[in-house]
């Protein structure tokens, strides 16, 4: 994937005249939108095609799919039919799940970004003990695609260290979390922020600010 500026927008919003209006000032910046459940719940999925027509963008679903592999598939394949470009798949759920996610992305020709170990604090508690083994189990598949926490310097290194230097690693929590986008860079591929583009005054001042920071 190619992400331009290293910079991807988690457009966590619910309202589509909000969104758009955060689209036209930041797509001439981005060509990478991370939507989640906040804006598809809200808006409906037609949303994704809508704005890939709308826009000159990939989208990332970031659905943290998680669930058995029968039912992970039927998520994964209609999700992609939606027109996102690639979706976000959890591996704590073992590779029995990840697998039939990975299959079903492959065989639409897109892909899945592993999850590994979440930015926020609380996920300390149960994720990090196995992240390192996700990571690893992810690159026992073949997978080239991951999530790994901003937050956490020490963690993305770790996780970068066992996927390889030809993984590619989305990272979020860079701002209103606490990561910095300098620090990030020197492990991950690209930046996800949400909250400190959208909720700024000048959406597309802070976006110019964070690509002159890189
Ligand atoms: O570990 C994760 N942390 C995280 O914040 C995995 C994620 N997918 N995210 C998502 O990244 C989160 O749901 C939100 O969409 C985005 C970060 O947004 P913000 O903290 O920059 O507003």
């Amino acid at each position: 994937m190619k992400v331009k500026n290293q910079i991807i927008l988690a457009l966590d919003v619910e309202d589509k005249d909000e969104a758009y209006k955060i689209l036209d000032q930041t797509t001439p910046y981005l060509n990478t939108i991370k939507i989640g459940y906040p804006i598809t719940l809200a808006l409906g999925p037609q949303i994704i095609q809508q704005i890939k027509d709308d826009y000159n963008v990939q989208i990332i679903a970031d659905f943290k799919v998680a669930d058995i592999d029968a039912t992970n598939e039927k998520i994964v394949n209609t999700t992609l039919n939606w027109g996102a470009d690639s979706i976000i798949v959890h591996g704590f759920t073992g590779d029995d799940s990840v697998l039939a996610a990975k299959n079903m992305a492959e065989k639409n020709n897109k892909e899945i970004f592993l999850l590994t170990e979440m930015s926020h604090p609380g996920a300390d508690r149960f994720l990090k003990p196995v992240a390192e083994e996700i990571a690893q189990m992810g690159v026992d598949m073949g997978i080239k695609n991951y999530v790994a926490p901003a937050t956490k310097t020490d963690r993305l290194a770790k996780i970068r260290e066992i996927v390889g230097d030809e993984a590619f690693i989305i990272s979020p929590g860079v701002g209103v979390q606490g990561g910095k986008i300098q620090d990030t860079l020197k492990y991950a591929d690209a930046a996800i922020i949400g909250r400190s583009i959208y909720n700024s005054d000048n959406p597309q001042q802070t976006l110019e600010d964070l690509i002159n920071m890189i």
